[in-house]
């Protein structure tokens, strides 16, 4: 085995600190996939380590390890009997993914405690966040790439300030790493195994607009309606805690929210579409049908001395939680969820669910409570050790509750808590964020480590949560945040109005203009989220993927690729100091462009890379309005004259797409003498498009645009005169 030797000498250094009392080398080993090898301490049983959580099945092992794999962590105890292990890595190596992490993208030298926190005004040394994602991505110094998960899901440290150590406060656990030719491929191979995202319903990948909380009702129409009247396209409203009576989960405030359903299909009329939240503490009250009926089926997480339910702090005063690590508890609460959408809610926005507790130091139920857990996760156990698998847990529960109402339709779900392999539940955001531009900057790093630890669907609250923030921050918000996955504007109570149009004509121009731009592309994200759905690709991705070899590019977080065919440059400083690291050919490789909006200076720069084809649409006010007529399709030919894109398309929902009813088409652009033919090469899928024309905006080397007009079926073909 490579390096085992000098592995060894360097973890004796690197742990030294770490009060070790037993350095274990040559750790168990089984292949469990291709290059990918599950590794366990050397006097640890197989069946002495606790199920996967992460994992989308088990995973056995079905070979030894093979012996020149290049990597090999070492196993030891501290003084303190914690168990954890090292891997060395090579001078050069860059770290990325730790999941939600506030800060830089590149994560040497940190320092990530995987704890689900309630984290309120985080900063870029807060430890923890809302989401524990014990994994690492490694670029070597030549491009070649591994990853590490560990198989735990009680609180770890992941200590990355010379090598990837983690130390867990549990029992022995298994490390899986790993090992490919490129970033992309480990990114990939974590998908293979923890899952990728369900495709998501389109209007999903539309603006949302919320705040805490829009109350009462008339006020969420006037909001509705507020976009429609200036023409500023979005998709969903979301309904914050105050909808509720008294916080009373799957309750509504007679007052505000007097006839839900009349207030849903008032919205949708408009296009609009709904999410309302659902948190996890239930407020104890012999009057709350939902109270009475968890206590009947003994639903709640248990305190450790009485076996009596645990009962905590949150915004209904005392509560309950119910223990979602338990099936029989998911079903329960599914049934209510099943309930609660049938009133035609669209979707459940999980918050508070670490789970979230106040008035206590650690923010969350004691570490000893008592989970009945199913045996597949692990069995009866300590909060501490399902934590973090918490949220995750709930969104399952909401996910499941969703789908028994509504089979034929695709649940979204969001959650501000969740876990490693959560992604095939939830989306999700990146908590409670400040409105300064500290946060504006770290969006971006955030959402892009979400996606290279197997989170595609993710964003910030648009605008910052705590705070006000001014016009300017604002509009550039807006520019970054409509090339996100997630793009959903969100502020705090007390706060000044945060809609497009609340900072004046000037901000509202650019947010308008900002969104018109994610609407036009929405052919392309729908494309990304679709390519995310089958392969775990992330749909924003960093800019060393273009060229991993490149150290220039390793920290480089300013900028960011929108799928692989868009360069997205936003202006992440109050006085636009900053110009990103880009990739050594880019003169020649991405050409400039935008939808007429190109003098707005608030808006992120756009560039199409060389070589492809990138789908576009009209304006639309939301994702429903009009079938995609005309297609443009954004063209810019590489060097030898030819440039390739795809399009993907279904109903936008529903699960037909699985039978075959979409549709896949490969365009190809090829300049043949005097002439640009672009035509479609290849369909698959057995959806139908009807009859639409199809547009080509051919951006040239220097900046000229051409354009050529078609239908589906034809060739296109431009004259480069
Ligand atoms: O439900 C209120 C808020 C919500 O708006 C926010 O997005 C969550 O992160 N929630 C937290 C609870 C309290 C916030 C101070």
């Amino acid at each position: 085995m490579r390096g085992r030797l000098l592995q060894f000498v360097v973890g004796v250094l690197l742990v030294a600190q770490a009060a070790v009392v037993s350095l274990h080398a040559q750790p168990q080993a089984e292949l469990i996939a291709d290059r990918v090898v599950r590794f366990w301490d050397i006097d640890v049983r197989t069946t002495d380590l606790e199920p996967s959580v992460a994992l989308v099945h088990p995973f056995p092992g079905i070979a030894p390890a093979p012996a020149d794999f290049p990597l090999e962590p070492i196993f030891f105890e501290t003084d303190e009997g914690e168990e954890g292990f090292v891997i060395e890595i090579e001078p050069g190596t860059s770290l990325y993914g730790t999941g939600e992490v506030a800060g830089p993208l590149l994560r040497n030298g940190r320092v990530i405690d995987c704890w689900n926190y309630d984290a309120y005004g985080y900063g870029d040394s807060t430890p923890h966040l809302y989401q524990s994602h014990p994994w690492v991505l490694a670029v070597r110094p030549d491009g070649s790439a591994f990853g590490v998960l560990a198989e735990t899901t009680w609180r770890i440290r992941v200590d990355l300030a010379s090598a990837i150590e983690m130390i867990s406060d549990g029992p022995d656990f298994s490390v899986i790493v790993i090992d490919r030719d490129s970033p992309q491929e480990v990114v990939i191979a974590l998908a293979e195994l923890t899952g990728t995202i369900e495709m998501p319903p389109k209007w999903a990948i539309g603006y949302h607009q919320c705040r805490y909380s829009y109350f009462p009702d008339s006020r969420v129409m006037e909001v509705a309606k507020g976009f429609r009247e200036r023409g500023i396209p979005a998709d969903v409203i979301w309904m914050d805690i105050d909808y509720m009576d008294g916080y009373r989960v799957f309750t509504f405030d007679p007052s505000g929210f007097r006839s839900p359903r009349y207030l849903i299909g008032q919205l949708a009329e408009i296009g609009f579409r709904n999410v309302w939240m659902l948190d996890p503490g239930i407020k104890v009250d012999d009057e709350y049908s939902i109270y009475t009926s968890g206590l009947q089926k003994n639903v709640w997480v248990k305190k450790a001395a009485s076996n009596d339910d645990y009962v905590g702090q949150v915004w209904p005063g005392d509560c309950v939680f119910p223990d979602f690590t338990n099936r029989t508890v998911r079903q329960w609460w599914g049934g209510l969820v099943r309930g609660f959408v049938r009133l035609g809610i669209d979707g459940v926005w999980n918050d508070m669910n670490e789970p979230a507790v106040f008035g206590v130091e650690s923010k969350t139920m004691p570490l000893d409570n008592v989970h009945r857990a199913d045996e597949d996760l692990g069995g009866q156990g300590p909060h501490a050790k399902y934590h973090n698998i918490y949220g995750m847990q709930m969104v399952r529960a909401t996910r499941e509750g969703f789908m028994t109402a509504y089979p034929n339709r695709r649940p979204f779900v969001l959650s501000r808590a969740n876990f490693i392999g959560g992604q095939r539940y939830a989306a999700t955001w990146s908590g409670d964020n400040t409105a300064d531009w500290y946060h504006l900057e770290s969006s971006v790093p955030m959402v892009i480590n979400l996606g290279l630890s197997g989170n595609p669907f993710s964003g910030p609250d648009i605008g910052g949560f705590a705070g006000n923030g001014d016009g300017e921050m604002f509009a550039r918000w807006m520019g970054v945040g409509a090339m996100m996955p997630f793009a959903r504007g969100h502020t705090g109570k007390g706060n000044i109005d945060k809609e497009p149009w609340s900072f004046g004509p000037e901000v509202e121009a650019t947010c308008r203009r900002a969104l018109e731009r994610r609407y036009r592309l929405l052919p392309y994200f729908y494309t990304l989220f679709h390519e995310a759905h089958v392969s775990g690709m992330p749909i924003i991705r960093p800019l060393f993927f273009l060229d991993p070899a490149d150290p220039a590019l390793r920290s480089e977080d300013d900028a960011f690729l929108l799928g692989g065919d868009l360069l997205v440059v936003p202006a992440l400083t109050p006085n636009r100091d900053r110009r990103p690291a880009l990739p050594a050919d880019f003169a020649t490789a991405w050409r400039p462009f935008g939808f007429g909006d190109l003098d707005d200076p608030d808006l992120p720069e756009l560039y199409l890379r060389a070589g492809s084809i990138v789908p576009s649409g009209p304006v639309l006010q939301y994702t429903g309005e009009k079938f995609l007529d005309p297609l443009t399709l954004l063209v810019a030919l590489d060097e030898d004259g030819t440039a390739i894109g795809t399009l993907y398309e279904d109903f936008g929902d529903g699960w037909e797409f699985r039978d075959g009813e979409y549709r896949l088409t490969t365009f190809s652009a090829v300049k043949e003498g005097a002439s640009v033919v672009v035509r479609a090469i290849n369909r698959e899928g057995r959806w139908t498009a009807p009859t639409r024309a199809v547009r080509v905006r051919l951006i040239m080397p220097d900046g000229r645009e051409l354009t050529g007009t078609g239908h589906a079926n034809e060739d296109i073909v431009i004259g480069l005169e």
